[in-house]
């Protein structure tokens, strides 16, 4: 039996609101050996954990509410999406409580950041001037950076130390790393690009979109491998 992976769907407003989700995401999840299941935004999130082996919190096009990590809001701060925000925030705190394995992707690992305690920079622009584009105008299936990895981390373990680079569309990053988290991946200007919490079984954030890379760098499957065996491994 697959191990089953909960994936958070975007929200977008309109007359008929939709929930809806790049199916990029579902399928690294089978290409990683796991079951993907799209789940609407339910108030019962102790019962969605139960159907579930692991949390695959995705990315989108909005900013997490900065009154999250106790900032106010600057003006290059983007749309907020503040309804999948409450959602996802919940479903976090009770993955982390019972330490089911969670992988946050691009405004995923951000979110993962502040429910640990951590905060953002709101704008890299304007806030890191010094910092490298991490906004790639060419397309998203290539790689636009370099990434630096943590000898000794679960990341350098799984995709090594040389050679690697990652795709970039993020105008925000880490700031301040989130409680029992590390960094465990930079661009080559120092901006977070990967976080992980050393204690337990896996719990992951990865800035780039490995989902979109797994044609033209096929070691970015082995980021969502990481969370299908931990789920695997926990069921
Ligand atoms: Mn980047």
């Amino acid at each position: 039996v697959r191990p089953k992976i909960l994936v958070t769907p975007d929200l977008e407003a309109g007359e008929w609101p939709r929930l809806w989700l790049k199916r990029c995401y579902a399928d690294a999840v089978v290409r990683a050996g796991g079951l993907p299941l799209v789940t609407p935004y339910a108030a019962e999130v102790a019962e969605l954990l139960e159907l579930c082996d692991g949390v695959l919190i995705t990315g989108g096009a909005f900013d997490v509410p900065p009154g999250e990590y106790g900032e106010t809001r600057l003006p290059a701060c983007g749309p907020e999406n503040p309804e999948r925000t409450a959602f996802e925030r919940r479903l976090l705190e009770g993955a982390l409580a019972r330490g089911i394995p969670v992988l946050g992707v691009c405004g995923g690992m951000q979110l993962l950041n502040v429910v640990c305690g951590g905060s953002l920079y709101q704008d890299l622009k304007t806030q890191v001037p010094a910092a490298g584009d991490h906004e790639q105008k060419t397309p998203r299936d290539r790689p636009a950076h370099p990434l630096a990895v943590e000898a000794g981390s679960w990341l350098a373990r799984t995709v090594g130390l040389e050679g690697l680079a990652v795709n970039s569309t993020h105008h925000q990053a880490v700031n301040r790393v989130g409680d029992g988290l590390v960094a465990v991946g930079f661009g080559p200007d120092g901006i977070v690009e990967a976080i992980e919490d050393p204690r337990a079984r896996f719990v992951v954030g990865v800035q780039w979109h490995p989902e979109m890379l797994l044609d033209s760098a096929p070691w970015n499957l082995a980021v969502y491998r990481g969370l299908v065996e931990a789920a695997g491994e926990r069921r």
